[in-house]
This record gives structure tokens, sequence and C-alpha cells, in this order.
């Protein structure tokens, strides 16, 4: 079976003027930044997917952000409208890479979405309603999704930035939540898991096929999901988060049919 992938894109010269909603700006060392991503590409490689990672580009702050910019399902890929406009002009590399893999389908305006907007678990698909995301996005979802059998559920988001801030699928039907930011008896087909209270930022978990990468700010979260026997491997994202960023947003994960 050939190695899925993982899209990543090197993080932009601007980042330290990237969007911000929920943080106060603070100087981001574009060096440190550089690093901590290469690390994150280094636990994605070592889990077995193939890294493609497409050129920083100095005149998008956010471009590290991949995840944002589409979304990936078996049957195709949907490519996103992103909510905050200096993102929008992303999409097309990110597209290309996508094109030699799935058919892809857009969002159309007026709907904007980001793809930290999208939780998919199994077939059910679990869209965030956030600064980023409206109501004309979760229709657009559930038109393309429903015919090919998902489900598409709209949440509530409130007190983040993105859906998965605050809910990460990290096993099979088993959630990472934090609960002051979302109804969590809206996932009451799954198992959850709370973030500790002291580590509100720390529902955001990457599930790769053999390892949880997990960002090394949260231990008492840590603990909780490695007491529950997830494999976890730890990851410095200090810089990232400065750019209101975590773990899944960094890659984009394409697996093979
Ligand atoms: C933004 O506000 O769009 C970026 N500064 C952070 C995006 C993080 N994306 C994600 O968590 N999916």
């Amino acid at each position: 079976m050939p190695s899925p992938l993982a899209i990543t894109r090197a993080v932009s010269s601007a980042i330290a003027s990237c969007e911000l909603t929920h943080l106060e700006r603070v100087p981001i060392d574009v060096t440190v930044a550089r690093a901590q991503h290469q690390q994150y590409e280094r636990a994605l490689a070592e889990s077995g997917y193939i890294v493609e990672r497409l050129d920083a580009d100095a005149s998008l702050p956010d471009s590290v952000f991949v995840e944002d910019i589409a979304v990936v399902f078996d049957e195709l890929a949907i490519l996103t409208r992103p909510g905050a406009e200096s993102r929008r002009a992303e999409t097309a590399p990110v597209a290309a890479v996508l094109a030699r893999h799935r058919r892809c389908e857009t969002i159309q305006a007026p709907a904007t979405i980001d793809g930290g907007d999208v939780l998919v678990a199994g077939r059910r698909v679990f869209v965030g309603r956030s600064s980023r995301t409206n109501d004309a996005a979760v229709v657009q979802m559930e038109r393309l999704l429903q015919p090919i059998g998902y489900s598409v559920t709209a949440v509530t988001v409130d007190g983040c930035l993105h859906l998965k801030s605050a809910v990460t699928v990290v096993d099979e039907r088993l959630l990472l939540v934090n609960p002051e930011w979302i109804d969590v008896d809206t996932f009451d087909d799954f198992d959850v898991i709370a973030v500790d209270p002291g580590e509100p930022m720390a529902a955001n978990a990457l599930r790769l096929r053999d390892r949880i990468v997990f960002p090394s700010a949260f231990p008492a979260t840590a603990q909780r999901l490695a007491r529950r026997g997830l494999r976890l491997q730890t990851v410095d994202a200090s810089e990232l988060t400065k750019a209101e960023g975590a773990v899944t947003c960094c890659s984009l994960i394409v697996e093979h049919r």
C-alpha cells in the first residue's frame, strides 16, 4: 500500500503579521517557528507520511496553516473559501497538489469556511459556525457530502477561533474536547476526554496512523490521553501558537483509498 501524503507549507517570513482573533499580538521568531515546523514535519514522516512541503510565500502571513484551505475526504477534496479575506490567495498551490489525488469541489461566495471548522469522524462531519464559517457554507458542505453518504451537523463555536480549537478526534469514536467552547451533548455518540481545566488550548491534537501529535505545552492533558493508552509524540509549537495555530492546522492529510 503506498504511503499517505501530508501536505504542508513552509512558514512565511511575514507570519508576525498573521490574522489574530482571540490573542494579543506578540513577536514571533520566524527562525524558531521554522525549526518547530520542521520538527512537526519529522513527526509526520516518522509516522509514514510522505511530506509534500509547499514553498513559503512572503505575501501570505498565515499560509503555513494549510488545514484551513481544504477538507480532504476519500471521495473528493473540498477547497474552502477562507473567512479571512487575507487568506483567500493561499488556495492555488494547495489546489494544484490536491487535484492530483482527488476530484476537487470549491465552496462558493457568499459562503465562507475554514478547514479548521470541519471535524470529520467517520461518516459524520461537524461544521463549526464561527467568526470564519457561516451558515451558507454549512448548506454547501451538506449539498456536497450528503449524496456520498456523510451526515453534516452544524455546531456553534463560542470562545475560540475554530471548531477544532475545541474538539479533535484522538481515536476511533474518542474525542478530546474543551467543554467551555462547545456543547459536548452534540457529540453524544462519542466518548470524550476533556482537556485539563488549566489548559484550555489543549483540545487540538493531530491523530496520525500510529501516534497523536500533541503540543508539549499541555502536559496535564497529555497525561489524560496517555492514561487512555494513546501513544503521543509531543512537539514544541510555541511560536505557531502565537499566530493562533496549533497542530492540526499545519497539514492536510491525504490517505490512499
Ligand atoms: C488565522 O487566524 O487564520 C491564523 N492566524 C491561524 C489559523 C489556524 N488554523 C487552524 O487552527 N486551523
